[in-house]
């Protein structure tokens, strides 16, 4: 029997115990604003939360998070120096808030569903398991000289024990920075060294879409050139050996021996929780920091209300936990709401394109939150793949990590949801820490446009930016996306780069923060997110997003997914350059479709924003996280292969070779 554990050595008897029982309380929608004068709406209440963001703040997390000493001040914050604090004074510690608390209510509730690789092997781990293998593991980190302030880098995949290991971590007052389990020994050997750790945590063998990846061996590879590595733990996802040295540690075998009470650290506000890496538009990629309460409540607070999250339900967030979507809605949200979360280790279409469905039957899966670029995958195999399976379970349909387009909208809504689920199309960033613009929470009737991120969360102030840097006050307008005010959950700095993040993020549009985003505020004031800005095309000087032309690219019913760049053209300054993904077993002529294609555009939107070319092509080159990399795209359309920039983060590099091969005969 595979466990909790892996290597099927620790916490056997757990399995025993009757899972799932409830009776935790159900809050009432923010109780927390019954204090608050005239807020009788949800819009009164949003006003409210910007105008009166003290009051607002400090109800909340003096309702939601557990203190064991109390803060004296909600923020002392200022923007245009980077400096951005919350909540200073109080004390807490992140794992009681996710574990402990729970325990003493529910213990045997499930905190999570491992969902395995293999359909049907699910694991679930109460939260008296969870406390217990944190404990342990919190033991045997300071046991092995992990302090306070140190960093351990975790390189797992989603997995009981990698969530163990970012709460161990939390407990004692170390830091943690989960790199992606797909990112290879450069990349990862960089953020170890950068994060300064000297522990990393991982498996002998990672097992995906039905393929073992060799882990540890990646890690061996990684830490020869970082000297500061002191000690690898070692779990055993797999039964197959792997060579242990004497810097390894079993992980579970040790833990075994640990004691199953960890006192937890008492932790400032505003002490380091975890970093993040993320690309920029840099090289380097940037360890996004995030500290405690802050993080934690915003964190709690947009799980519940974003999605509607109710004591009982199950959350089914389908993302890695190496990033932060993994980080904020598979782990900390759900666990500090005392909910179920589940972990999912596999792919959309493993063993079939209907795995997401068939998981959303047996686990009974009340939220579902995925990519557009899953989405878009699936409607190519067609409707079938869903109907088979019963989703009546589900209320809450989101989507995360680009914009959606409308067809993909549609048929998520219509053929997955059944026209019954919201569909909360989720904007936010690993700087943000949780979702910042949302459908959600509103009155339950009130509108959804699809494709539309819509209303700003609950002490989200968006502003847009003209190129010249003024706040554009009307509706209908478009510009750069900037939160006026600080909020919880943003990222405090740069490990060990806070120029960097004063220069990205505080200084473009000064006293503001800069997502780097394009959006667009229709006439109702809802707002539209059109892109990184780098992904904005300027044709005979008029401003068109990428994401506007392949959302109508998309809707053609013979392609799959598109992506569009632009180049530099002779008279217009930038030409558009379109790749087409067609459906399978899709016969067209490739002229013909062309010209249907750019037509649609210039019939949708405008003859300029129609595709001087279009590039039909097997796939697109996407980062591990699902992102189509149009930067590389771009640099193949001007021909500039040799420069194609940092690719530590593709999936799959041999789809950049098929490209340039195409392009370079067609064009
Ligand atoms: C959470 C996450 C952030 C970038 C962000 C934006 C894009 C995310 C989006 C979206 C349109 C949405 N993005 N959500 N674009 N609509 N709903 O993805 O974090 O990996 O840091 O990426 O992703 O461009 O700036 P991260």
């Amino acid at each position: 029997m595979s466990l909790i554990s892996f290597g099927s050595r620790v916490f056997r008897s757990y399995y025993l115990h009757v899972l799932g029982r409830r009776g935790c309380s159900t809050a009432a929608f923010m109780p927390e604003s019954a204090g608050f004068d005239g807020v009788s709406s949800r819009s009164a209440l949003h006003e409210f939360s910007v105008s009166n963001s003290e009051t607002f703040w400090a109800a909340l997390a003096r309702h939601r998070l557990s203190w064991m000493s109390p803060f004296h001040t909600v923020h002392d914050c200022d923007l245009s120096r980077g400096r951005i604090r919350w909540f200073e004074g109080g004390k807490l510690n992140v794992s009681v808030n996710c574990l402990d608390r729970h325990v003493q209510t529910c213990p045997e509730k499930v905190a999570l569903i491992w969902e395995k690789d293999e359909p049907g092997s699910e694991v679930k781990v109460t939260y008296r398991q969870l406390l217990e293998m944190t404990c342990r593991l919190g033991n045997l980190l300071r046991r092995r000289g992990v302090k306070k302030g140190d960093c351990v880098t975790i390189y797992m995949p989603p997995c009981p024990l990698a969530v163990a290991s970012m709460l161990a971590c939390a407990r004692i007052g170390a830091a943690h920075n989960v790199v992606f389990a797909g990112f290879s020994a450069d990349s990862l050997s960089e953020r170890i060294r950068d994060a300064q750790s000297s522990i990393v945590i991982t498996v002998n063998q990672g097992v995906r879409g039905g393929k073992l990846t060799q882990l540890k061996k990646t890690v061996d590879t990684a830490v020869q050139s970082c000297p500061n590595v002191r000690h690898v733990f070692v779990s055993m996802r797999t039964e197959n050996p792997v060579a242990m040295t004497e810097r390894d540690v079993d992980m579970e075998e040790e833990m075994l021996k640990e004691d199953a009470v960890c006192e937890p650290a008492a932790m400032d506000s505003e002490d380091v929780l975890f970093m993040l890496y993320t690309s920029g538009s840099t090289g380097k990629p940037k360890g996004l920091v995030h500290t405690q309460a802050g993080y934690l409540l915003y964190a709690a607070v947009t799980h519940r209300y974003v999605f509607g999250y109710s004591d009982g339900d199950v959350f089914g967030c389908v993302a890695d936990i190496g990033w932060i979507t993994g980080h904020s809605y598979a782990v900390y949200g759900p666990l500090a709401n005392g909910g179920t979360t589940v972990l999912f280790e596999s792919t959309p279409i493993y063993p079939d394109p209907g795995r997401y469905w068939e998981m959303v039957q047996r686990l009974k899966i009340n939220q579902f939150y995925g990519a557009p670029t899953a989405i878009r995958l699936l409607l190519k195999y067609g409707d079938q793949w869903v109907q088979k399976y019963d989703r009546s379970s589900l209320k809450t349909l989101g989507t995360v990590g680009e914009p959606i387009n409308t067809e993909a909208w549609q048929w998520y809504y219509s053929v997955v949801g059944g026209e019954r689920c919201p569909v909360v199309d989720t904007w936010w960033q690993t700087e943000t820490g949780g979702i910042c613009i949302a459908p959600r929470p509103s009155e339950p009737d009130a509108e959804i446009i699809p494709g539309m991120a819509m209303r700003p969360f609950f002490g989200i102030k968006p502003v847009l930016m003209d190129s010249k840097g003024k706040v554009l006050t009307s509706n209908d307008a478009n510009g750069a996306l900037c939160i006026a005010q600080p909020w919880p959950g943003m990222a405090r700095t740069i490990h060990n780069d806070h120029e960097r993040f004063k220069d990205t993020y505080c200084q473009q549009y000064p006293g503001y923060f800069s997502t780097g985003d394009g959006a667009h505020r229709s006439k109702d004031g809802y707002y539209q997110i059109t892109g990184r800005l780098d992904d904005v095309i300027n044709v005979s000087g008029h401003r068109i997003g990428t994401a506007e032309i392949e959302d109508v690219v998309n809707q053609c019913p013979e392609v799959a997914e598109s992506a569009v760049v632009g180049y530099s053209h002779d008279i217009k300054g930038e030409g558009v350059y379109a790749f087409a993904v067609l459906k399978k077993s899709v016969e067209a002529e490739e002229g013909v479709l062309s010209k249907q294609l750019k037509d649609l555009v210039s019939q949708k939107i405008a003859k300029y924003a129609s595709p001087d070319c279009i590039q039909f092509v097997e796939r697109l080159p996407k980062t591990r996280s699902g992102k189509i990399m149009r930067r590389v795209l771009r640099k193949i359309v001007e021909g500039d292969t040799s420069g194609l920039g940092d690719l530590s983060t593709v999936d799959d590099p041999a789809v950049i070779q098929e490209i340039i091969q195409s392009h370079d005969k067609h064009f």
